[in-house]
């Protein structure tokens, strides 16, 4: 599989501080910062700062170090969001997953019960 990067996409201009954002959370690796259309209490979209398209491009692809920091990232914002009862964690990936920004991105959604989520 050939993952091709388009450093042009929001994601990316947003990681160069071209574009603003709602910072959650910042570290070498992750920025996570607040949905601009939230669907719950809590939407937040982690983003490693590497040059992924996708979960399998940066499962595949990341060193362990980018992908511990993306992982700490999201304890990080679990942690400031205070989702202790429970949310979900959502990776659309390419055009069966209705994916819209190809950059990766993890939503954290929660704050209030979800429904039950299947195609
Ligand atoms: P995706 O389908 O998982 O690729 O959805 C992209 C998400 O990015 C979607 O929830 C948008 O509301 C969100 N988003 C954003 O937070 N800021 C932006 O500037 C843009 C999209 I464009």
């Amino acid at each position: 599989m050939q993952f091709d990067y388009d450093d042009q996409n929001i994601f990316a201009k947003i990681l160069r501080g071209e574009i603003p954002n709602s910072t959650v959370f910042e570290s070498e690796h992750a920025l996570a910062f607040h949905d601009i259309q939230p669907q719950a209490q809590v939407h937040v979209l982690v983003i490693p700062k590497g040059p992924y398209v996708s979960l399998d491009h940066f499962a595949r692809d990341a060193s362990a170090e980018e992908q511990a920091g993306f992982m700490a990232a999201v304890a990080e914002v679990c942690r400031i969001t205070g989702v202790v009862d429970g949310f979900r964690a959502i990776a659309n990936t390419r055009t069966h997953g209705v994916q819209d920004v190809p950059h990766f991105h993890l939503h954290i959604i929660g704050g209030q019960q979800l429904g039950r989520m299947l195609p």
